[in-house]
């Protein structure tokens, strides 16, 4: 009996890293453990860019993603994006985004997400964005994000080129459409 539940241990670890979306690369800050932290190329004049990552809370306490810094942007916000009256809008969160202790949260399109604002120059496919990010209590984290082709992993247009979208309470975002 041992040897058959061995090998289905084994494959389904197999499974679960070949549908990994990005070869995970895993950064360690305190309690926290940063995975899968990936962006997308921007098309040409594009001026914001989205982040996405998962982050999970090893630790007995929460903790608070409050935003980031890079040279690729002038600002790294933290957003959440959310369909109201069926309109897709997004928000930057003024408090962070918590991370309570023992779970996993992640950013993607659609969601939560890293909004880098006033890009310097367009994301190219293959790059590695590095750009360090600050949580209350893990500090400052740097990691890099891999930059995958234009549209990949958005699903259902959860991404910022989308149509009806309104921006809320950000400025900044008018002006920067792509
Ligand atoms: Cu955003």
């Amino acid at each position: 009996m041992m040897p058959f539940l061995n090998f289905f241990a084994c494959i389904s670890l197999v499974l679960a890293w070949l549908t990994a979306p990005v070869a995970a690369e895993e950064v360690k800050a305190g309690d926290l453990v940063i995975t899968q932290a990936w962006s997308r190329a921007t098309p040409g004049g594009a001026k914001i860019a989205g982040g996405y990552l998962t982050i999970e809370n090893k630790g007995g306490a929460p903790d608070r993603l409050i935003g980031g810094t890079g040279d690729v942007a002038s600002k790294v916000e933290v957003h959440e994006m959310a369909t109201k009256d069926g309109v897709m809008t997004m928000r930057p969160l003024d408090k962070g985004l918590v991370i309570e202790p023992g779970k996993t949260v992640k950013l993607a399109p659609g969601g939560y997400h890293l909004m880098l604002m006033d890009l310097k120059g367009p994301l190219k496919q293959g790059d590695k964005v590095p750009l360090t990010l600050e949580f209350e209590k893990a500090g400052k984290v740097n990691l890099s994000l891999d930059v995958q082709a234009v549209g990949a992993q958005a699903p259902g247009g959860g991404d910022h080129s989308g149509g009806n979208m309104e921006m809320k309470k950000t400025p900044d975002h008018s002006g920067s459409k792509m």
